[in-house]
């Protein structure tokens, strides 16, 4: 039994080894990889669509944390090669089972949903393969049953679309994987950790260039997993890679890479940024990591070494300090400050034409505990800004991203305050979970809990629904889906 599966396995990694999934934006193309493979035969962002100009190299992540109290784990990916621990598909209880077929990338359009709605009664019609098998109800014995969010049309507890039933996006454009902890391939731990992450990608506004992700990670196993980190591994190339800077900033929460001088090689005069931008938690740490065998910022191997760069050490856990070569300097910091400020805490920048070069950033989110069986989201920007922005600028550009995350609806689930006024709510609380038959013929919401378990009711031409504190989303043909937050 244990034979086959390895077979199984390694047949997968063969047949994820190419893939990749792209998001196109305003001016650039950002390609995602199958999770965890490193050697992408496309570059992470084209600027500008179709140049072949590279703007991103490669984009990957490692989550890092501490199990049973005392040890540290980590599901990384030396990013310099092809060695990666993750494998697609949700993790098993024990963690060392997989989904042999898991059909990787969902790509998804608002329009595609919506047109399944319409017509999904009509008896012509072919319900599309990546509806049917978005992974809302999986059925086998120690997987999660539910990985992607969807809205129970019908009811009855079960993503059956051909009822109705229908994926729950957060864009006009949506890209969904999902992946887990292979452990076999990294090698360096005992037991691989079941923990997965699902990723939806999506773009809000296909005039910007900008691609949100909500990360998703969920404890499938049964111990606690504290102090758990979410680290983006951005491997910078503006162009040419060997002039580039990063800047930190802990306010804004955000990364980013910039050309170090005012040419580049590759774009000239004009060449783009690019950021990383966390909207719902703060950046944790920042700090660049190089190719080959340093031991201060060389290539992480072992699980404390990858914990060490999530939690802004160096490799062999001592502390990045401000100042000087950022390893002798006096005071410890959490962020890397090449060329830019660490406002929060008034220090001056490191000038970019003191210190320009190959930049692979490790930016972490802060600590995340998360209990065993429970989910914990995550919510990140990446965006690139053209025409040679100078550092004002691209933290106005990350400025406005998080304008646009706090004044869009999209956050469902995440407990974050409610956004703008929704009527509905007020008469929940002052009349106790009746909605008026003035605001039903307006809107003939229905409600759903976060589960997608239906929980209204329809009485007396009026809506009703348990009153309780929580968060639900509401779905109108009128208006679009809405979070209803009850407090
Ligand atoms: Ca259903
Ligand atoms: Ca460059």
């Amino acid at each position: 039994m244990r034979i086959a599966f390895y077979i199984a396995f390694g047949f997968i990694q063969i047949g994820l080894f190419s893939q990749t999934a792209q998001l196109s934006t305003r001016s650039s193309t950002f390609n995602f990889n199958a999770l965890g493979q490193t050697d992408l035969r496309n570059a992470a962002i084209i600027f500008p669509r179709g140049s072949g100009n590279i703007a991103l190299k490669r984009l990957n992540f490692w989550v890092t944390g501490i199990k049973s109290g005392k040890d540290t784990f980590s599901i990384g990916s030396d990013i310099f090669s092809d060695r990666s621990d993750w494998v697609e598909g949700p993790a098993h209880t024990t963690g060392d089972e997989f989904i042999a077929n898991w059909p990787g990338f969902w790509l998804l359009e608002k329009g595609e949903v919506e047109a399944h709605r319409k017509n999904y009664q009509n008896i012509n019609y072919m319900l599309p393969n990546k509806i049917s098998t978005w992974p809302s109800n999986i059925s086998q014995l120690g997987f999660p049953k539910t990985l992607a969010a969807y809205v129970d049309d019908d009811l009855n507890s079960i993503y059956n679309p051909s009822n109705g039933d229908f994926p729950f996006l957060l864009g006009e454009r949506n890209l969904l994987s999902v992946a887990t902890d292979s452990f076999r391939k990294g090698g360096y731990k005992s037991a691989p950790i079941p923990l997965d992450i699902s990723l939806q990608y999506f773009v809000l506004d296909t005039n910007a260039n900008r691609v949100y992700c909500r990360i998703t990670l969920c404890n499938r196993g049964l111990i606690d997993l504290s102090s758990v980190r979410f680290s983006a591994i951005l491997d910078g190339q503006i162009g040419n890679a060997l002039d580039d800077a990063m800047l930190s900033d802990s306010i804004l929460n955000m990364v980013a890479i910039k050309n170090g001088q005012e040419v580049d090689a590759v774009y000239g005069r004009n060449w783009p940024a690019l950021g990383y931008v966390l909207c719902n938690r703060d950046l944790g740490a920042s700090i660049y990591i190089v190719e080959g065998k340093s031991n201060v910022s060389g290539e992480a191997t072992k699980s404390a070494e990858f914990y060490h760069y999530a939690n802004g050490m160096w490799l062999g856990g001592t502390s990045l300090s401000y100042g000087g070569s950022g390893v002798d300097g006096t005071v410890p910091s959490n962020y890397v400050y090449s060329g830019f400020s660490d406002t929060q805490n008034g220090k001056e920048p490191w000038l970019d034409n003191e210190n320009i070069g190959k930049r692979t950033v490790v930016a972490s989110s802060t600590n995340m505990d998360i209990a065993k069986g429970e989910c914990t989201v995550l919510d990140v920007c990446y965006f690139i800004l053209p025409n040679a922005p100078n550092i004002d600028s691209i933290r106005l550009e990350a400025k406005r991203v998080i304008e646009e995350y706090n004044g869009t609806d999209f956050t469902l689930g995440t407990g974050s305050p409610q956004k703008g006024s929704i009527r509905i709510s007020t008469i929940f609380a002052k009349a106790g979970a009746l909605i008026s038959s003035e605001e039903h013929q307006l809107l003939s919401p229905i409600i759903y809990a976060m589960d997608g378990r239906r929980i209204s009711v329809e009485r007396n031409g009026a809506i009703q629904m348990p009153y309780s504190k929580g968060i639900y989303i509401m779905v109108s043909s009128k208006s679009k889906t809405q979070r209803l937050v009850i407090n």
